[in-house]
């Protein structure tokens, strides 16, 4: 990790509280409306669930000028929680909420998190639980769910299982579970959930690693930290945690950014890792702990439309870029697969104009129902995924401009995604997200054989394109 760079109020802080056994982790930018509950939640369980140990519950915020540090300070107190629960604790509960440094100039949930493992080191703490400050279903038995497996069970990581709505966790879905599980055969299914248990001893594994980026700072932190206890050799888990409401995105117009950082950090890492998985064949469970609860997370609306239009208008700035990052076999299909991106768009929003004449926007449903037909293939996705991990090695240097120019592919897929489970349950909708990740287990050979394969001659360079695509910036 880069040299630390603790603020004297955050080593303040630490002189202050000097020791504790538990920590809940709690980064924040702009949440002064959710995380006043969430910071509840987190002060109930450990009261609740941990009263022989000493708590300490930590705000690593980016400065927010909404008062999201003022509404941690002055949320209910610990000795309220005590009350309301008849719990007596033998430690009383710390809380601290402090704004946190930036890593090389660069802030985000990453650096937060930076400053969180630092002081659960300092503090010589056995359990860290993070969680998003935005979460509007955590509970009390969160913390126990995430911190008993490391505290009861000898566990070093516990990542979250959650009840999510079919459309919602798209990059979770199409990128980070199915190539995790088949590069590291662990069946991980939310590496970048967000919500985490980790041990004292991987907080301490963590700051001695020495690959921190400025991506790692921002959305790439929960896959290095997935990936990292996986290729660590760490004792991994996952908690059934329930249903995930959070502040909700729609991955055509809000999720550009983090796809790029979590997809770039993890590229890097598969490249970094080749002796971790190029062995390793077919996948295993990964054992779940807590009460297996039945429960609907809310619908999530996605403009499919919008996606499928943005992967055809990618072809048109991108075709150079995609074929210096892969295949020519995979270019070809992609070529065909974005023309007919376009053309589903065009009939489908002429087929609603006659069906919902003056509609405003119509449903997520109703645009899936009409661009049905469209698909984009299990096998196709794993070859452009295979393919990037093989050009991330040779062209290093590239792997940012390579990852945004797989933003409108990934569109593509995700609305075939979207089009496909719109009339399935959300069980059935996971069916295909199994498939998917088997395929990707099918094709590891192609990933191995395209790897050993001797390296590509860089392509000649490709013009670049002089408008930025569509979703960069
Ligand atoms: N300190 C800090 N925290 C951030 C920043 N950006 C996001 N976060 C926090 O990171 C957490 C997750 O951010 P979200 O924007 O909710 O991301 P998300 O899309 O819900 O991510 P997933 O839940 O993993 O799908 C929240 O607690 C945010 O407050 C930032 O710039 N600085
Ligand atoms: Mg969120």
């Amino acid at each position: 990790m880069p040299e630390t760079a603790l603020t004297p109020a955050v080593r303040t802080e630490i002189d202050r509280l000097e020791r504790a056994d538990i920590m809940v982790g709690i980064p924040s930018f702009k949440n002064a409306t959710t995380i006043g509950y969430v910071v509840r939640a987190a002060q109930a369980g450990l009261v609740q669930y941990f009263p022989d140990l000493r708590p300490v519950v930590v705000n690593s915020d980016a400065g927010s000028p909404d008062g999201t540090q003022r509404v941690v300070v002055e949320t209910e107190p610990p000795d309220y929680v005590e009350r309301i629960l008849l719990v007596r604790p033998t430690n009383r509960l710390a809380r601290v909420s402090l704004t946190y440094p930036e890593v090389d100039g660069v802030g985000g949930k990453g650096a937060a998190l930076r400053t969180i493992f630092e002081i659960a080191a300092a503090l010589e703490v056995q359990a860290l639980v993070v969680v998003d400050s935005d979460l509007r279903s955590i509970g009390p038995e969160w913390i126990e769910l995430l911190a008993g497996p490391i505290l009861k069970g000898g566990y070093d990581f516990v990542a979250p299982l959650y009840a999510r709505h079919k459309h919602d966790g798209t990059i979770t879905n199409n990128v980070t579970y199915p190539l995790t599980r088949a590069l590291y055969g662990l069946r991980i299914r939310q590496p970048i959930g967000g919500d985490f248990g980790v041990s004292g001893d991987l907080v301490r594994h963590y700051l001695t690693l020495d690959d921190w980026t400025p991506d790692i700072s921002k959305f790439g932190i929960d896959i290095w930290m997935t990936t990292h206890a996986m290729a660590g050799g760490f004792a991994v888990c996952q908690a059934r945690l329930g249903a995930k409401v959070h502040d909700p995105k729609d991955p055509g117009a809000d999720l550009g950014p983090m796809f790029r950082q979590v997809v770039s950090t993890l590229l890097r890492m598969t490249v970094a890792n080749h002796d971790r998985w190029a062995k390793i064949r077919g996948s295993h469970d990964v054992p779940a702990y807590g009460f297996e609860r039945v429960v609907d997370p809310p619908p999530l609306e996605i403009n499919v439309m919008r996606l499928l239009s943005e992967f055809q208008a990618g072809s048109l700035t991108l075709e150079p870029t995609w074929r210096e990052m892969l295949a020519p076999k995979t270019v070809a299909a992609i070529l065909d697969l974005a023309g007919l991106a376009g053309e589903t768009a065009e009939s489908a929003r002429s087929r609603l104009e006659m069906d919902l004449p003056g509609a405003e926007r119509p449903s997520t449903q109703a645009m899936a129902g009409a661009a049905a037909g469209y698909t984009f293939p299990d096998e196709l996705w794993a070859r452009v995924l295979y393919d990037l991990v093989r050009t991330s090695r040779d062209q290093p240097d590239r792997v940012d401009a390579f990852v945004a120019a797989l933003v409108p592919i990934y569109f593509g897929r995700v609305a075939s995604a979207v089009i496909e489970n719109r009339d399935l349950t959300t069980d059935r909708a996971e069916e295909s997200v199994e498939r998917q990740a088997r395929e990707f287990e099918r094709l590891k050979p192609y990933l191995v054989g395209h790897w050993d394969a001797e390296p590509a001659k860089p392509a000649e360079p490709a013009e670049a394109p002089l408008a930025a695509g569509p979703t960069s910036g």
